[in-house]
């Protein structure tokens, strides 16, 4: 059978078989190599969009203003799913002759140097269940272009370095859309009874993946911002009705974000409108569409009564990354996808940078060196191991890693090391300068730097091109007779997949230097300046200091200066002295936790020698217990600080330590760890909670840090449910109106299955019902607990009435948190595989995106016990036999599945 479109006069015949589709779906999908690029052949200078907006029938009218930039005549258009109704050339019908179309593909040959094409599509957004392309969200119309989601609305050329100029018209019924918004600014407005039209001119040119509409009924929170140069920029932002009170904060972290970009990268907002809309169904956090951001409601709205300090601090930093993208990635764009990190990394480093320059800086740092360590080593030694400029692609929607993202937000920070702010920033001039406008590579923008820097940064490209993490062994060796202090480097990059060879790296290791009695001892180089950074750049390297009077201890990787792994022989004394001496509180921190992984460690090894073992296996070291005590009474610590030093490392990132991982192991080591410190700990724990001030309404640094700690020593507390005075405090902390502190002490007692656990979930639950971003905080819960009794309750959850498997943030609050939780998902009976491959299976085809984001822990089955492997290998097995297997997933089975 044929399908035929028909079109206003003719039928058209050149559109491809049933058979055909279906034959195409079988064959594998093939990989794009960043090799392979080749610049377009075709310009699209302007586009104009008409939309006519209905939930199951949506027609969208495309014109464009396309150019011949070389010889070539034929035109090919990318689409996806598209049904082509109507094809016109200068006004005039297409012949069949002319063109052929696929649901993919839009072929036209014999196109002149310069002509109107006009394309008509009709759409069904009320079915898209993948959320990409135009879809509805609980009634929204909203769209979801990047990476390749725009082909799904029209046919295209969609790559990111064809810029045009859009105009666009949206029509749509007036009482159910009163609000109908596009890029750039509104031009003119029409009633037509019914329905009612609102046109749209973006001046910017842009790549398509930044187009965004949105038509719905809102709530919208107004304000202004006037930019230095004076120019008053319209805010707007539009939430669900009966929402506002929760908007204020996310308007209030836009402006700030304006405010400091200005301020910091010398960077001011273009348009006269800038809005942001909050939708409930998402895949993502936000997408930073040309002056019409589209977010997760979740990144939006919050208030002290719904909102933790976490929910408000990363809706600060999502409302910044995304306007900070208004320059480093709309502005100035990629070239192609696997330039990805040119945007990515470098805006969340402004992110980052954005963050600390308004709260703590420490304790994000932190924070940035702990989603490295425990996720972004993960994937390094992955299957899916990739540069932050990835070579080779199926699904660019796999891509949006934390290794494109957080490793490449590193690299952007090495280069800040390296150069100095004042560097950096002559370097980001010269990008601005010469890149506005354009799509361009990672390398134009090392070219800038290095440009604006009279330096050469041929090694530090590495970065870009070698996966994997660095491993960097350091001995130490002392002279007393000649005074002299050697710091041997050796460093090493593991093989990944398809590099097996790589050269080393140049890597910036700040240092700072203690001696024995944990005092602070500066070393000088030759001309007497203080060392505060080396600069590695060779396999093995020496690092020689004279003058040094006594023994020192170097602290390596202060301010984790480099996303390696630092490994150097540390006994207790030498721990005790980075410490005591550290100014650098990423060291002190990472001292901190080598002493609790060395205690972990030796308690994984008994309990493999003898499983029977169990909570005796693992001594706690009486100088660990007396230093916490002491961090525990100090008066004048940083209690941000001092909650992070409370925090043991989890079954997760102690799996790291592994190339075999014994999940049972590392689960008993833990869970007997975090037992003995509550006991030896109880009295000065209770007494911080006892002291806390509890200005429950404050967002200062000081209040988020104080509630930090008091949860930290809730977590640990809650374990001791014969102790009256924690049930007291346990309770009445459930009892606050802050949810920092509420959700706290929900989490300490499910976690530490205290007998209120089930009360608090109940309660919780009773009175959140109606709220469901609240209500994921009890899914997640629930799933991350250390003491889940069975894979069963997770099961149960998915059938009840605060989960929905249209929806993304539901999946990721149970299913997703669920796959963190090392001990319950590898459970040797296999049920935590079943019950994730199982989800896998059901998104495959409604929502392949975040099928594919549920998989990757279960890419290291081969680092697995041979019982857990055995039984995930046959999951994985039977999903990759799976007909009509998403790309996404494809690629990622395939890769875990013929690794050697
Ligand atoms: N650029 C978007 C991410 C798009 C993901 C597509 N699968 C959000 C961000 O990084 O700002
Ligand atoms: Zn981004």
């Amino acid at each position: 059978m044929t399908d035929t479109v028909q079109t206003s006069g003719s039928t058209l015949t050149s559109v491809q078989t049933s058979e055909q589709t279906s034959e195409q779906a079988k064959t594998a999908p093939q990989a794009k190599l960043r090799l392979d690029y080749q610049a377009p052949l075709f310009a699209i200078d302007e586009v104009d969009l008409v939309f006519d907006l209905q939930p199951t029938a949506t027609t969208v009218v495309s014109e464009l203003k396309v150019r011949r930039l070389g010889d070539e005549t034929t035109l090919v258009l990318d689409g996806e799913q598209l049904s082509l109704v109507e094809l016109q050339l200068d006004g005039v019908e297409l012949e069949a002759k002319q063109f052929h179309a696929t649901s993919n593909k839009l072929t036209i040959f014999n196109l002149p140097s310069e002509g109107t094409l006009r394309v008509v599509t009709k759409l069904n957004p009320l079915a898209n269940t993948a959320l990409e392309g135009l879809y509805l969200s609980a009634g929204t119309f909203c769209t979801q272009c990047e990476a390749e989601g725009f082909r799904r609305i029209t046919y295209f050329l969609d790559r990111p370095d064809v810029l045009s100029v859009y105009r666009t018209t949206v029509i749509a019924d007036k009482a159910s859309y009163p609000y109908l918004l596009a890029n750039g600014n509104a031009i003119a407005r029409e009633d037509l009874g019914q329905r009612h039209k609102v046109i749209w001119h973006d001046p910017f040119p842009k790549p398509c993946y930044l187009f965004a509409l949105v038509a719905g009924d809102f709530d919208v929170l107004r304000d202004t911002f006037v930019t230095r140069d004076h120019r008053t920029v319209a805010l707007e932002l539009f939430v669900d009705k009966g929402n506002l009170p929760k908007a204020d904060y996310a308007m209030g972290a836009l402006k700030r974000a304006m405010k400091w970009d200005e301020e910091r990268f010398n960077l001011v907002y273009d348009l006269d409108i800038y809005m942001i809309v909050a939708v409930d169904f998402f895949n993502m956090g936000a997408m930073e569409n040309k002056g019409l951001n589209i977010f997760n409601s979740k990144y939006v709205l919050a208030n002290d009564k719904t909102a933790t300090d976490q929910d408000f601090l990363n809706v600060e930093s999502v409302i910044g990354h995304e306007y900070f993208h208004n320059w480093t990635g709309n502005r100035i764009t990629c070239r192609d996808w696997f330039q990805l990190s040119l945007k990515e990394g470098l805006t969340v480093f402004r992110d980052q940078e954005f963050s600390a320059d308004l709260g703590m800086r420490s304790v994000n740092r932190i924070q940035d060196a702990r989603i490295i360590r425990t996720h972004q080593f993960d994937e390094d030694s992955s299957p899916m191991a990739h540069p932050i400029r990835p070579d080779r692609v199926v699904e660019m929607n796999n891509f949006y890693t934390v290794t494109v993202y957080n490793k490449g937000a590193e690299v952007i920070r090495m280069l800040h090391t390296l150069l100095g702010e004042e560097g950096f920033q002559r370097g980001m001039a010269m990008y601005v300068e010469r890149h506005d406008g354009q799509a361009v590579t990672c390398e134009d923008f090392v070219c800038a730097m290095e440009d604006a820097n009279q330096v050469d940064l041929s090694q530090f490209r590495l970065w870009y091109s070698q996966a994997g993490t660095p491993h960097v062994y350091v001995e130490e060796h002392y002279d007393a007779e000649k005074q002299c202090f050697t710091l041997d480097v050796t460093q090493s990059l593991p093989a990944t997949t398809g590099q097996n060879h790589k050269l080393p790296m140049h890597i910036p290791l700040r240092v700072e230097f203690v001696n024995k009695a944990g005092q602070p001892k500066q070393l000088n180089d030759e001309q007497g300046h203080a060392v505060t950074l080396l600069e590695l750049r060779k396999a093995r390297q020496q690092f020689v200091f004279h003058g040094v009077n006594e023994p020192v201890i170097a602290g390596l990787l202060a301010d984790f200066s480099a996303p390696i792994r630092v490994e150097v022989q540390r006994n207790e004394q030498q721990l005790l002295a980075l410490i005591a001496g550290g100014r650098d509180p990423f060291l002190r921190w990472d001292a901190v936790q080598t002493f609790y992984l060395q205690t972990l460690k030796n308690a994984v090894a008994l309990l493999q020698t003898d499983p029977q073992l169990e909570h005796q296996a693992l001594q706690v070291p009486s100088a660990l217990i007396q230093l916490l005590q002491q961090e525990l009474e100090r008066t004048n610590t940083d209690q941000a600080l001092l909650a992070l030093l409370l925090q043991i490392p989890n079954e997760e990132a102690l799996s790291q330590e592994y190339d075999c991982i014994p999940v049972e192991a590392i689960a008993t080591a833990v869970a007997s760890l975090r037992n003995q410190l509550a006991v030896a700990l109880q009295a000065p724990l209770l007494k911080v909670i006892a002291q806390a001030r509890n200005e429950i309404q404050s967002l200062d640094s000081e209040a988020i840090a104080e509630r930090m700690l008091v949860n930290t020593c809730m977590a640990l507390l809650a374990q001791l449910s014969d102790n009256d005075q924690v049930n007291v405090r346990l309770q009445s902390q459930f009892a606050s109106d802050n949810m920092t502190l509420k959700f706290g002490a929900l989490q300490a007692a499910v976690h530490a299955a205290h007998p209120y656990a089930k009360t608090f979930l109940d309660e919780f639950a009773q009175h959140w019902a109606q709220d469901v971003l609240v209500m994921d905080k009890w899914l997640a819960v629930q799933a991350t607990s250390p003491q889940l009794e069975s894979v069963t309750e997770i099961a149960n959850l998915t059938g009840s009435k605060y989960f929905n498997w249209q929806n993304p943030n539901r999946i990721y609050a149970l299913l997703a948190a669920f796959t963190h939780n090392l001990a319950a998902l590898h459970h040797a009976s296999g049920e935590g595989y079943q019950l994730i491959v199982g989800a896998i299976r059901r998104l495959n085809t409604t929502n392949p995106q975040v099928a594919s984001r549920l998989l990757s822990p279960l890419l290291k089955w081969r680092k697995l016990p041979t019982k857990q492997q055995v039984l995930l290998k046959k999951e994985l097995i039977s999903l990759s036999r799976l007909d009509n297997l998403a790309p996404d997933l494809y690629e990622k089975v395939n890769q875990t599945l013929t690794e050697n």
